[in-house]
């Protein structure tokens, strides 16, 4: 929208400069904040708490175009693991998962972490082989992970059918026994109460419309809903979205956005005990502490940003569910969602500094950011704070993919295939 002020009415009255133009609001000449994390998800929202508590940068402020923890944080199935393949994501999802380990305790704040362990099962001789390789490459990365008989997954899990005769029968498991799940919202709302004691705002129905650069192209502030806002630093935390955010400064990202759905039962007494997920027939399920089976599907086949999914992804995981769980047949189905993830080509995530000085980027966690979500926000946090990334998250850099030092995770990522 065009703004005239009295002035400008005028001037053109009065035959000025026709070409003039009143440049209200102005720019705010010193910024407002030291750094402004767009995407008040978990992973923004840990990264200004850990902003805040670890380099005493609190004059931060996290805008969301929604609520807080309305993306991704709260839609996910919150399962969480660091069993990924290669050195470089075991050390990222384990550093995450200590920091899981004493999360609630930190931030004075239940999160509800449940560490009942995760069991990914084999339907197949190429899964156990892959499950087999996972699991000594994680033991020698020092993370926990152990192969399972259908025999020791039916006691670990006793719902389970290890019928050989089923469709996918079950020829083993590997068991990451520190794996679990945690509350989604309580994560965002603990990440969010221990930002805000700190001093950071957040502010919600708050869309970032624009990025603004100097003419020497370094960051300047964002266009927001609300106005402009001036600041040195921003960082991008907006999952599905990014690509979109990103364009905003220029910067072009190897993403694509797919819907991902989930579902829950009506809550039942206790009868899983565990996380259980198979790739091969793309479903994943646990009990969460209402008593609801927490259910999710595989991606969509088609890019869209749209925050639902075809139905067939969803009745083609109902019934591998009902094959796993024979049991389980009698549950009725209370609510499905979907949300919007974006993946890259390698299936691992982007993590750290951008072309465009002063904008960092935290993307491309597909499916499987939750379990991150205290790890990149650390993560973040340290490279928005030093201006350069830690040794933990440098591999993840947007420049592999032109220098091809991808990190290939495709087969640990779950449903993203
Ligand atoms: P989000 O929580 O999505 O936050 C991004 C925020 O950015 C949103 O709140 C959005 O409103 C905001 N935003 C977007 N555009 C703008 C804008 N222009 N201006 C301002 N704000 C903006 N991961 C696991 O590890 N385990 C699982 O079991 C698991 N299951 C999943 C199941 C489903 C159905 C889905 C959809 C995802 C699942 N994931 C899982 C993935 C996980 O949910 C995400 O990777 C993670 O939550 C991403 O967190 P985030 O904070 O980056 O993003
Ligand atoms: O990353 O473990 C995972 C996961 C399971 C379901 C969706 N993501």
């Amino acid at each position: 929208m065009t703004r005239f002020s009295i002035a400008s009415l005028f001037r053109n009255a009065l035959g000025a400069d026709q070409n003039w133009r009143p440049q209200w609001p102005k720019p705010d000449p010193k910024p407002r904040y030291d750094a402004i994390i767009v995407g008040a998800g978990g992973h923004g929202l840990a990264a200004a708490y850990y902003l805040a508590k670890e380099h005493g940068i609190a004059n931060v402020a996290v805008l969301d175009k929604g609520w807080l923890g309305g993306g991704n944080t709260g839609r996910n199935t919150t399962i969480i693991r660091s069993n990924y393949l290669y050195d470089q994501s075991a050390a990222i999802y384990d550093h995450a998962l200590c920091l899981w380990e004493g999360l609630s305790q930190d931030l004075n704040y239940n999160v509800m972490f449940s560490p009942r362990g995760v069991m990914m099962l084999a339907h197949n001789v190429h899964d156990v082989q892959v499950s087999m390789r996972h699991i000594h490459a994680n033991r020698l990365n020092g993370v926990d992970n152990e192969w399972l008989t259908p025999e020791q997954a039916k006691a670990y899990c006793p719902p389970l059918n290890i019928d050989a005769g089923a469709r996918y029968p079950v020829l083993g498991a590997a068991l990451q026994r520190r794996g679990g799940v945690a509350r989604h919202d309580a994560v965002a709302w603990g990440f969010a109460r221990a930002a805000a004691a700190r001093g950071v705002d957040i502010i919600e129905n708050c869309a970032v419309t624009g990025i603004r650069r100097s003419p020497d192209g370094a960051v300047t502030g964002v266009d927001t809903a609300n106005g402009f806002i001036a600041t040195p630093k921003v960082a991008v935390s907006t999952a599905g979205h990014s690509s979109v955010l990103m364009d905003m400064a220029g910067v072009r990202l190897p993403l694509e956005s797919f819907p991902l759905q989930a579902f829950v039962s009506e809550p039942v007494k206790p009868a899983l005990p565990c996380v259980v997920i198979s790739n091969t027939v793309h479903a994943y399920i646990s009990q969460s502490d209402k008593g609801e089976m927490v259910i999710g599907a595989g991606t969509d086949q088609y890019v869209s940003y749209s925050q639902r999914g075809a139905l067939h992804i969803v009745e083609d995981t109902v019934a591998a569910v009902c094959e796993l769980f024979p049991e389980f047949r009698r549950l009725k189905m209370l609510r499905n969602w979907g949300g919007i993830v974006d993946v890259t080509p390698d299936r691992s995530p982007i993590l750290g500094k951008t072309p465009v000085p002063g904008l960092y980027l935290n993307c491309g966690w597909g499916t499987g950011g939750f379990k991150a979500t205290p790890g990149s926000g650390h993560l973040l946090a340290w490279t928005i704070a030093k201006d350069e990334p830690h040794p933990i998250n440098a591999p993840f850099n947007l420049d592999r993919f032109r220098t091809g030092r991808l990190i290939d995770e495709a087969a640990a990522a779950a449903v993203t295939h």
